[in-house]
């Protein structure tokens, strides 16, 4: 067995057992009360879920296996004479549960750029669609392609002892981050590059080779990469992308279906979707007023004009923040360094100024401040890289990271199907007029 998958295994097992003294001391303790609204709400805030890779304080923000990203920002290894923490360190973090050295993230590193290796017939699934289809479905169907490579899905269908599933969803997972980069360059390329394919350099980092494969050799951009990849992985298990991938774990679909499930998730314009829709919502105000620098004033037109309409003003709000987010500040950290002058960057801070006390002031979004969507188009455009249709893509290939880390520790765990109970209209009037005693 390698170093680290024999370190992930000696850590997540010895929690296993943690938690079976756990649940057989405290398994009956009530932890939560469940009311009518948040049934019928989206289960806001309802305890249900175990996610050990990060946690979310609403005031706070995200901390992963309890650093913040500032700390992390800190702490994990970057490349020589970089500044930027690389996503393998986060990685390595979030699967064992401490923070890396130079030669654990070395080691990931060749690990990934070993297993890069994509099968063409997953480049023909790709290409068997017509251009114009959305890159996250692209994504989402290059995932479901190569599928056919899962060996927890080969080994389950041998009939593997329930021990033994951790083990190959481990290899699984490693297979798939390391493939990840190279599909998902190779659909920008093919959509918007006339297919003019970049071969990945083995000798780079996850994030560089990915930049590299992108086309972009620009120092700026890798170091952005490794901020963009290692920010987007992970916040805890609740949201679509992450409860998805975990959800349909639980019935022992394998990572490659557990994940494209996700993706699907993430592709939505209230999810991953909305760093794609900033942008878009910006260029079409720009274009509406026929500047690249929109005031302060007509910002705020059009948020309320946004808000008129109906639409939602996209990069702000949030289920669970209540400030704004970490990830958006350290994006905003960066843009201070590399492109403080960018007329889309000073816009997207001039926003900021502009949509809090708007948004505060219809009394009813729970959280005015921006999010992680708000700020990451802004700079991927001061680059060059202008497509914002793939902008979900590369979030896509960055939350691999942290769910499908967890879902190595699901298997390990042993987590049952999961299978919340729902209720229908009637019943829960029926049990309102005291007809039926229970919902349950
Ligand atoms: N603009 C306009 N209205 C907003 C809003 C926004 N940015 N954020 C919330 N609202 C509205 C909601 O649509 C809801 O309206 P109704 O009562 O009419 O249905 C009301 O305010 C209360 O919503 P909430 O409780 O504050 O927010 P939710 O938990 O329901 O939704 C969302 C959280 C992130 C989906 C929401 O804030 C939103 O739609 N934001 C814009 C899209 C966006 O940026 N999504 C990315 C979120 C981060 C993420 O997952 N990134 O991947």
């Amino acid at each position: 067995m390698g170093q680290l998958k024999d370190h992930f295994y000696n850590n997540a097992i010895k929690s296993a057992e943690d938690i079976k003294a756990l649940i057989k001391e405290h398994g009956e303790t009530v932890i939560d009360n469940v009311t009518l609204s948040q049934v019928y709400q989206g289960m806001r805030g309802i305890v249900g879920l175990v996610t050990e890779t990060s946690l979310l304080d609403s005031n706070e923000g995200i901390r992963f296996r309890g650093f913040s990203i500032p700390e992390l920002v800190e702490k994990l290894p970057h490349v020589e004479g970089g500044s930027q923490p690389l996503p393998e360190g986060l990685f390595h973090l979030m699967l064992i549960g401490e923070i890396p050295t130079e030669e654990d993230v070395d080691h990931l590193s060749a690990v990934f750029a070993r297993r890069s290796h994509v099968p063409n017939y997953v480049f023909d699934a790709i290409e068997a669609l017509p251009l114009h289809t959305h890159p996250m479905t692209q994504f989402s169907i290059a995932i479901m392609a190569l599928q056919t490579e899962s060996l927890f899905a080969k080994a389950y269908g041998e009939g593997i002892n329930k021990k033994e599933y951790w083990n190959y969803i481990y290899e699984d997972t490693m297979n798939l981050i390391a493939r990840l980069p190279r599909i998902a360059a190779y659909i920008f390329r093919r959509k918007y590059r006339n297919g003019d394919h970049i071969q990945p350099n083995g000798m780079l980092d996850w994030a560089a080779n990915f930049a590299h494969m992108l086309g972009y050799e620009d120092e700026g951009f890798r170091e952005l990469m490794r901020l963009y990849l290692t920010i987007h992985a992970d916040h805890e298990g609740g949201n679509v992308s992450a409860h998805t991938t975990h959800l349909v774990g639980s019935a022992l679909s394998d990572p490659y279906l557990s994940f494209a499930a996700g993706m699907n998730g993430l592709a939505g314009p209230l999810h991953g979707l909305a760093n794609q829709e900033v942008i878009r919502w910006i260029e079409e105000m720009n274009k509406e007023l026929n500047t690249d620098a929109p005031s302060k004033e007509q910002i705020a037109d059009y948020i309320q004009k946004t808000l008129t309409q109906g639409k939602v003003v996209p990069g702000y709000g949030h289920a669970v923040l209540r400030k704004t987010d970490p990830r958006f500040i350290a994006q905003m950290e960066f843009a201070k360094k590399y492109c403080p002058d960018d007329a889309l960057v000073q816009t997207v801070w001039n926003i900021y100024e502009v949509a809090p006390p708007i948004l505060q002031s219809t009394g009813k979004i729970k959280n005015p401040w921006p999010n992680v969507d708000a700020h990451s188009g802004a700079l991927l455009k001061h680059y060059g890289l202008i497509e914002e249709d793939f902008y979900t893509v590369m979030f896509g290939v960055s939350r691999a990271l942290g769910v499908l880390a967890s879902l190595c520790w699901d298997r390990v765990y042993g987590f049952p199907i999961e299978r919340p109970k729902s209720v229908t209209t009637a019943q829960v009037k029926q049990w309102l007029n005291k007809e039926i005693s229970s919902l349950e």
